[in-house]
Order: structure tokens, then C-alpha cells, then sequence
């Protein structure tokens, strides 16, 4: 895929910074060199895990896929990579389905505010037929799922105060990933959304251009966002699978033999990243503890569950095709 990824590269860029990253990243010349885009920094749970990828597809193919994730968003932004994939520019990656919602509806459940109970009840779902039918969906947008990653669950975090109530988050300018729903789901309980990509928002809450954010214990972390924002309120609104997804012309380019192996490295890799996600998340949530974050319980989850209700409401009136979709999930112990 070398020479897709690099057209598209020389195509988008002036000379100069094809320069640039023609040095920085080297990228290898073999048509079987996977090149993977990751967000997160060396270290993180999914960087292990898509690192163990790399290697356990090296092997087991005897050198005949050699991906390489390339971690900290070098490669672009969430939802640009998530075009390059599709298109084919890059042969894998890590993606949330937050930003998966504008290019594929159906994972827009996915993004509906308190629709898992536990991470486990999703763990369950996604490894399940409900699983199979997002893959399908994610298919037929040249997407291959292979396996599905867990991100804790999603909490409010803010430079000014704790969030208590849901009328502690009145004013508050707060980024949020790309996707409608998280503006709804701001403005359900009366602050300011502002869709951001990740990789800015550290800068903006430094700068007052906003006044949080919301995510996990590991990425409030490894973000330093902590170092700004000083008050993490364990709303847990949202807890949302990511997958391990290859470009569909990657894989169809494999032997069944290579799918099989590609395959089970990615449902190994997935494994490991759980199991490291639970130790992971403890330790962020000591060391930023440790840095004088404060972090409060939410008490009364109902109440912020209650403004959301609309939001179900519009969503189905808009796709009535997936509200069976919303009760399985929701029926899943
Ligand atoms: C992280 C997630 C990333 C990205 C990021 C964000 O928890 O793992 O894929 O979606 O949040 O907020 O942009």
C-alpha cells in the first residue's frame, strides 16, 4: 500500500512538508508494510496492544505483513485517518466509534449518553451477533472490524469547578469528539459544545478557549489535560468500543491463511488491551489524584440521564430503523 499512501500524502501537502515527512517517518517501500494510525503516546494500554499487533503479524506471517503503528496522531486527525483507511492511504488503526458516527450511521448508537450499564454489559454486546451486524456496517464502508478495543467510560472534566448536578455544567465551554450527538448531549445539560480534535485541546483549555473537556482516567492522563483541569466529576456518561480496523483492500489483498493470522493477532491484541485497561486506568487515576486533581463521585446519575431523553427521542424519530437496535443492546445482561 506504500505507494496509495504516499500519493495521497504528495497530493495533500506542499513540497516542503513532504520533505518533512518523508525524513521523520521513513516510510518503508514494500507493498506488505501496513502502516496503522493510533492517537495515543508509546506506553499507553492500546499502544501496547497495537505494538503486540505488529509484532505477533510479523511472525506468524514470516515477514510477509509487517504493520507498524504509528502512535501520538502523526498520521492526522481521528476522522481524517478514518478516511485514509477507508480509502486505502493507510492499511489500519484504532478507532473510536465516536467520530465512526458521521460516516456510518448505525455506530451512532454507539454515542447515545448512558446506553451501556457497565463496561462489560458492552464488552458483551460488541463481542456478540450485535458486534457482527456493526462490523457489517463498518464493511460496507471499507472498513474491516477485526476486533473491539474498550475506552473505560467517558466523564466531564473542567478547569472552573465539580460537576455535581446537571446544572453544574450550565456555561461551561466544553470540547467534545466529532460527532452531533456529543453537541446535543452538551447542550441537553446546558453548556457549550465545542467539537475539537483531540490533539487541541490541551492548548485550549490552557488558554481559556474552553473550559473542559470529557474523557478516561488513561487519555485525561497521558493528555496532561490533569495538569490544567482540575476537577474530573465521574459522570461516565458514555462508554464507547473502538475497533481494530484494517482498510478493506489491505485485507482483501491477504491469503485466507493471512486473514486467519491478521485475524487472531487482533483478537489477542484486543484481549491484552482490556486486561491493561484496568490497571491502566487505576494508575491515571492515582497520579492525577496524586497532582491535585479533585475527583467527585456523581451521586445522582439519573438526573443527567433524564436530560438525555430527548436525545433518544429525536435519534429514533430520525432512524426508527435502529430503535430495535438500542432495545437489544439495552437488553443485553
Ligand atoms: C480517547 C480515545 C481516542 C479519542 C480521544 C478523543 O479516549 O481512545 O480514540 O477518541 O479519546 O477524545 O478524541
Amino acid at each position: 500500500m506504500a505507494q496509495r499512501f504516499w500519493d495521497h500524502v504528495s497530493a495533500s501537502l506542499p513540497a516542503v512538508a513532504v520533505a518533512g515527512a518523508l525524513s521523520v517517518a521513513a516510510f518503508p517501500a514494500h507493498a506488505e508494510d501496513w502502516r496503522g494510525w493510533n492517537v495515543h503516546p508509546d506506553g499507553y494500554p492500546n499502544s501496547v496492544a497495537l505494538k503486540f499487533f505488529d509484532e505477533e503479524v510479523s511472525e506468524k506471517t514470516d515477514g510477509r505483513i509487517n504493520p507498524r503503528i504509528y502512535n501520538n496522531a502523526v498520521l492526522g486527525d481521528q476522522p481524517d485517518a478514518i478516511d485514509q483507511t477507508r480509502s486505502g492511504a493507510l492499511d489500519f488503526g484504532n478507532f473510536n466509534m465516536g467520530p465512526m458516527g458521521p460516516i456510518v450511521p448505525e455506530t451512532d448508537v454507539l454515542s447515545l449518553p448512558f446506553l451501556f450499564t457497565s463496561v462489560d454489559q458492552m464488552y458483551r454486546v460488541m463481542d456478540g451477533d450485535i458486534g457482527k451486524r456493526f462490523a457489517d456496517a463498518l464493511a460496507e464502508k471499507d472498513l474491516i472490524a477485526l476486533s473491539w478495543f474498550g475506552s473505560g467510560a467517558r466523564s466531564f472534566y473542567n478547569t472552573d469547578h465539580a460537576i455535581k448536578e446537571p446544572d453544574d455544567v450550565k456555561g461551561l465551554k466544553l470540547r467534545v469528539m466529532n460527532n452531533d450527538l456529543y453537541v446535543d448531549m452538551v447542550d441537553a445539560l446546558g453548556g457549550n459544545a465545542t467539537p475539537m480534535s483531540y490533539g487541541e485541546v490541551f492548548q485550549s483549555l490552557k488558554t481559556g478557549v474552553i473550559d473542559g473537556a470529557e474523557n478516561n482516567f488513561p487519555s485525561f492522563e497521558s493528555s496532561n489535560h490533569y495538569e490544567v483541569a482540575k476537577y474530573f466529576s465521574e459522570t461516565g456518561h458514555l462508554i464507547i468500543p473502538e475497533c481494530l480496523c484494517v482498510a478493506k483492500s489491505s485485507w482483501n489483498a491477504l491469503s485466507d491463511e493471512d486473514k486467519s493470522i491478521v485475524r487472531t493477532a487482533a483478537e489477542d491484541a484486543a484481549k491484552k488491551q482490556r486486561e491493561l485497561w484496568e490497571e491502566g486506568a487505576e494508575k491515571s487515576r492515582e497520579k492525577v489524584e496524586a497532582a491535585g486533581v479533585e475527583v467527585n463521585v456523581v451521586e445522582d446519575k439519573a438526573a443527567f440521564q433524564k436530560r438525555m431523553e430527548p436525545i433518544y427521542q429525536a435519534f429514533i424519530q430520525e432512524h426508527p430503523d435502529l430503535e430495535s437496535l438500542i432495545d437489544d443492546i439495552r437488553n443485553t445482561q
